[in-house]
């Protein structure tokens, strides 16, 4: 499925776009399943377990921000995670051993879709190895205008940078303190059925979509059967090991040198990475509903 170019890519830059992984009935079922949710979703009044709204979401007209842990609630979602496609991508980069997640569909609606601040994710779930990475798939178009997700190439090696602000975990960096050159910011874009692979300690996030089109992110979180959680560490085997996807669980974790900044004391804002960033004193992004939003 990628060639060993695309390896050394990953290994150097943090992140590979896939082009036509999944085939074009597998795009048009989750575009129409996704419309199934947004419509939903018209029942909503506040965030669910489900849904998570953006800010003037109303029956009349529904702004779905994202829809929490999607493979739980349709098989049309839950069969993506076992995308043999997407599973052999994985198995290129780290071997036979695979394991899922978490997955998560977080939509932008075509002019007001809510912006994505910088972040890694390895700032919320720090694990035992660094072998973790996020697999995007790209539900529409990926347009340099529709909030694609940004990335800062070769930042996988560098710092975890601080996601903290007024003494409490935010899910996001201030771009004001950072030091990180967001100049070298590189856009994921790609036609419907592609993916993104990013590796968990690389430094991204995404505008606001100013565009006419929808930007719908199927995302999966997979890790190597090796990599043990440092928080919410699993309670119990039988979930724990029915995560995996590919390849032989093991009992004996693998323990590397990597930088790890826990997330606590915890956001005081729950639910999703939206609610998290709220605290954050300093954004990059310009807010949704600024007509003029673009990226800084
Ligand atoms: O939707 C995006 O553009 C990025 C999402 C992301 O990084 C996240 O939800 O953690």
């Amino acid at each position: 499925m990628i060639s060993d170019q695309d390896v050394a890519r990953y290994q150097r830059d943090g992140f590979i776009v896939v082009p036509d992984v999944l085939s074009a009935q597998d795009i048009a079922e989750l575009q129409r399943v996704t419309d199934e949710f947004v419509e939903a979703s018209r029942k909503a009044t506040q965030h669910t377990d489900v849904f998570d709204l953006e800010p003037g979401h109303t029956a009349a007209q529904p702004r779905l921000r994202r829809i929490k842990t999607p493979n739980l609630h349709h098989p049309i979602y839950a069969r993506m995670v076992h995308h043999p496609k997407i599973v052999a991508v994985l198995q290129r980069l780290w071997g036979p051993n695979i394991r899922f997640d978490i997955s998560k569909l977080n939509l932008k609606a075509a002019g007001f879709g809510s912006p994505v601040e910088w972040h890694q994710d390895w700032a919320f779930y720090p694990h035992t190895n660094d072998d973790l990475a996020a697999v995007g798939i790209m539900i529409d178009d990926f347009t340099p205008d529709n909030g694609s997700m940004l990335v800062i190439p070769g930042s996988h090696t560098g710092p975890i940078h601080d996601h903290h602000a007024k003494g409490h975990f935010v899910g996001g960096i201030d771009p004001s303190t950072s030091g990180i050159d967001f100049s070298k910011g590189v856009m994921c874009t790609g036609k419907a059925g592609s993916i993104t692979v990013h590796h968990v300690r690389l430094v991204h996030g995404s505008s606001a979509n100013v565009s006419g089109k929808p930007r719908r992110f199927l995302l999966h979180q997979y890790r190597i059967a090796d990599a043990w959680p440092l928080i919410h560490p699993p309670t119990a085997w039988e979930p724990w090991t029915s995560m995996l996807v590919a390849g032989q669980d093991t009992l004996e974790p693998r323990m590397t040198a990597v930088p790890v900044r826990l997330p606590y004391p915890a956001a005081p804002n729950q639910g999703s990475i939206y609610e998290n960033q709220r605290n954050l004193g300093t954004r990059f992004f310009k807010d949704a509903f600024d007509p003029t939003t673009v990226a800084s």
